[in-house]
């Protein structure tokens, strides 16, 4: 069963090359236990050259099954995803973010998942206690309100929709991520919005925040873009013939 292993990168330099180690020698792993792994980077119009630097690293160290993207605009990591989803082959495609949040750890955990059946894998850091990490009491209160506030609008009733971690069946992530247009964080909720209309088992799976860093999310522009990109989801899906 093989596992494609997709990251979103915007301006990312100071991290990618410690992610894509650690990618690959997680990669030699799985394969070791039966899931051989492509890495699919891409690179959103970063400003650092981010995606040249992966490039470079790649042919310097001979890594087979990495690709690396690179879109000349930014468009948004839902559009990165995307990109990336659409350039995949697995029979499980796995997304999660370039800081590796979640580490490397439920890549597996979400495999399984799906070979017992389950379509779609939610990382979910509300099923069990300590799943936020080191993050301060304020920050995740404030993560918390915020994917409450947008669970409402989108009618979302699972406990994170906004978690980085997300695993799809692979035939199914490229059928939905062909027909998904929002460049913006609000990607997650068309994609399960597309998703639940095509009758997808969903199953929610705890991940925990190992590696933090500042957030880049600013409140109050991007939840009012999401609730936007919200309203535009549900009138879209609502006519979308599947
Ligand atoms: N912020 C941002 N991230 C992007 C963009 N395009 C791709 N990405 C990538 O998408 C991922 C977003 O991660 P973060 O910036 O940590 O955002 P987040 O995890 O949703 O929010 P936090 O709670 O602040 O951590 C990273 O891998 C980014 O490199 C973009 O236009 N803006
Ligand atoms: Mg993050």
């Amino acid at each position: 069963m093989k596992i494609s292993i997709c990251i979103p990168m915007y301006n990312e330099s100071a991290i990618c090359q410690d992610t894509l180690l650690t990618l690959v020698e997680e990669a030699e792993n799985l394969k070791k236990r039966g899931y051989p792994c492509e890495i699919v980077f891409c690179d959103d119009g970063s400003h650092d050259r981010s995606g040249e630097i992966l490039r470079r690293d790649i042919e310097e160290w001979g890594y087979t099954d990495v690709k690396v993207i690179i879109c000349k605009k930014n468009l948004g990591k839902g559009a990165a995803v995307r990109e990336a989803v659409l350039n995949t082959d697995g029979d499980v495609v796995v997304y999660t973010d370039c800081d590796l949040a979640y580490g490397t750890e439920p890549i597996i955990r979400a495999a399984r998942l799906i070979e017992e059946g389950s379509d779609a894998v939610l990382g979910s850091r509300n099923l069990e206690k300590g799943s936020y990490g080191e993050y301060t009491p304020i920050r995740r209160f404030a993560s918390r309100t915020y994917i409450k506030v947008i669970s409402l609008a989108a009618g979302f009733k699972m406990s994170d929709s906004q978690c980085g971690f997300k695993a799809y069946k692979g035939d199914l992530a490229r059928r939905i991520f062909s027909l998904c247009t929002v460049n913006g964080f609000a990607f997650d909720l068309e994609a399960i919005k597309i998703g639940q209309k095509m009758g997808l088992k969903f199953v929610e799976m705890p991940v925990k925040i190992i590696n933090h860093r500042d957030s880049k999310i600013n409140l109050v522009r991007d939840t009012v873009k999401m609730l936007s990109d919200i309203k535009v989801i549900k009138k879209k899906v609502k006519t979308l013939d599947l």
